[in-house]
């Protein structure tokens, strides 16, 4: 049998070698010709799929990469995992998954399965794919069938990947559930079948929004603590020894990533043309977009505490990837920090050993090398991302001053730099 995959990202080329290795042809369709050239040639351009395992799955035959929209038409079944972003008004950018739906809908026939895994707001599924496939003529639940399925892959995760993450997925019909069910069965160690799509959407975004908003609740905490003068990680530590009935969340300047701040979004923008306007999701959101401006306020103090302003002062910005370890920046807080204090006057610095430059607004910024020049010559050093691989140590015993967002440095033996916690303990 063929398998199509539509989106050859971070979740569909994971997915595209898993359908491989299982033994279909798969045909992966992306809009990119870069992309799908890299791919034929046997190469890789996501960071957890080794070129070697596209090229041994291109060799043998089992796996081609196309631009050609009727190549859809020789697939027995689909899997679309193309991007769902957010648009400036941050409502959902729904503008790939159509044109995806608008390509089925032309290259449809009888007995394919369709399966979304673009995360999405719930109706999605039912909304946009089943209406463009009866337009072809099918009748799903008969000719075609069509389920949600999400996507849970974690880039860069050692133990988690496509095929041993459970699978959640739901169908249009009990047909619907069942066929798809049995496609991914073939190539992922558990499925996990709902009853509808709407509920395989909502799973997904309640994962994650899950995590936005306990997030949001530890960085009111770190506000809360800070106002009482108690050391925010000193009472989530010990929260944490609850063997029962707590997770431990950790406060920070907001937050990044290509998920968090973004599912809940889907969710609270659907609700409000539903006229229910969600709470938690909102003020959770609120919270956690105000952290870098309650960074920037204890970078301020810290300077008036040594008599210097904002404005005119040299900042350096250690840690700029929207979490430790890895090079992404996407919705980063670090973004919000430096333009914030780009604002009150200051001359902003950066280093990040995982992100040498980056682009923004059309303009290449580039770090500067971790030396001790550079961090005495800073009127205030802010961590904002906690790297393994940057030296607390060196940094704590050249800089001045460290404001410390997320407690890298309290452990480290007493040195030259005054260190400003984010949660100041009298
Ligand atoms: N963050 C905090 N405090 C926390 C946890 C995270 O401030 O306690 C911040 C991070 O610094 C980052 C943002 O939130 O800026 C998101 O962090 P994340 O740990 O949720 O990492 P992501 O964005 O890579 O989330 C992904 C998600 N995976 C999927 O959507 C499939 C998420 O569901 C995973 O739980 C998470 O990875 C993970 O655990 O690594």
């Amino acid at each position: 049998a063929v398998v199509g995959v539509v989106g050859l990202g971070y979740v569909g080329l994971p997915l595209a070698m898993e359908f491989a290795k299982a033994g279909f042809t798969v045909i992966g369709y992306d809009v990119s010709q870069r992309v799908v050239d890299l791919l034929n040639r046997g190469d890789s351009h996501i960071q957890d799929v080794p070129a070697a395992e596209v090229k041994a799955q291109v060799d043998a035959g089992r796996f081609v990469a196309s631009a050609e929209e009727a190549r859809l038409r020789e697939c027995d079944a689909i899997s679309i995992a193309v991007p769902t972003p957010l648009s400036k008004t941050r409502d959902p950018d729904m503008a790939f998954v159509l044109a995806v739906a608008d390509a089925i809908q032309r290259q449809a026939r009888p007995g394919m399965v369709v399966v979304l895994e673009s995360t999405t707001y719930p109706g999605t599924t039912r909304e946009l794919l089943q209406p463009r496939l009866e337009a072809a003529g099918l009748t799903v639940g008969e000719d075609v069938f069509v389920a949600f399925s999400p996507e849970r892959v974690d880039p860069g995760n050692a133990k988690y990947h496509t095929k041993n993450t459970p699978k959640v997925l739901g169908g249009i019909t009990p047909a619907c559930v069942e066929v798809a069910s049995r496609l991914y069965e073939s190539c992922i160690d558990t499925v996990v079948p709902v009853s509808s799509p709407e509920a395989a959407e909502l799973v997904k975004l309640l994962e994650n929004t899950f995590r936005a908003v306990n997030i949001g609740l530890v960085n009111e905490i770190a506000i809360v603590c800070d106002k009482l003068g108690v050391d925010v990680w000193e009472v989530i530590d010990a929260a944490a020894t609850k063997p029962f009935g707590f997770m431990k969340f950790t406060p920070g300047p907001g937050i990044g990533g290509h998920c968090i701040p973004l599912d809940p979004h889907y969710l609270a923008w659907k609700m409000r043309t539903l006229n229910y306007k969600t709470r938690f999701i909102d003020l959770a959101s609120e919270i956690n977009s105000s952290m870098p401006d309650f960074v920037v306020e204890k970078v301020a103090h810290a300077l008036n505490d040594d008599r210097k302003a904002v404005k005119g002062s040299r900042v350096l910005v250690l840690g700029i990837a929207y979490k430790r370890d890895i090079d992404d920046m996407r919705e980063s807080p670090a973004l919000d920090v430096m333009r914030l204090l780009e604002q009150r006057g200051a001359e902003v610095a950066y280093h990040d050993p995982h992100v040498p430059t980056f682009r923004e607004e059309g303009q290449t910024h580039h770090g500067v090398e971790l030396t001790a020049e550079e961090l005495r010559r800073a009127d205030a050093v802010v961590i904002v991302t906690d790297h393994k691989a940057i030296d607390w140590q060196f940094v704590v015993d050249h800089a001045g001053v460290v404001v410390d967002t997320r407690n890298a440095v309290a452990k480290l033996r007493p040195s030259r730099a005054r260190i400003v916690p984010l949660s100041t303990s009298r």
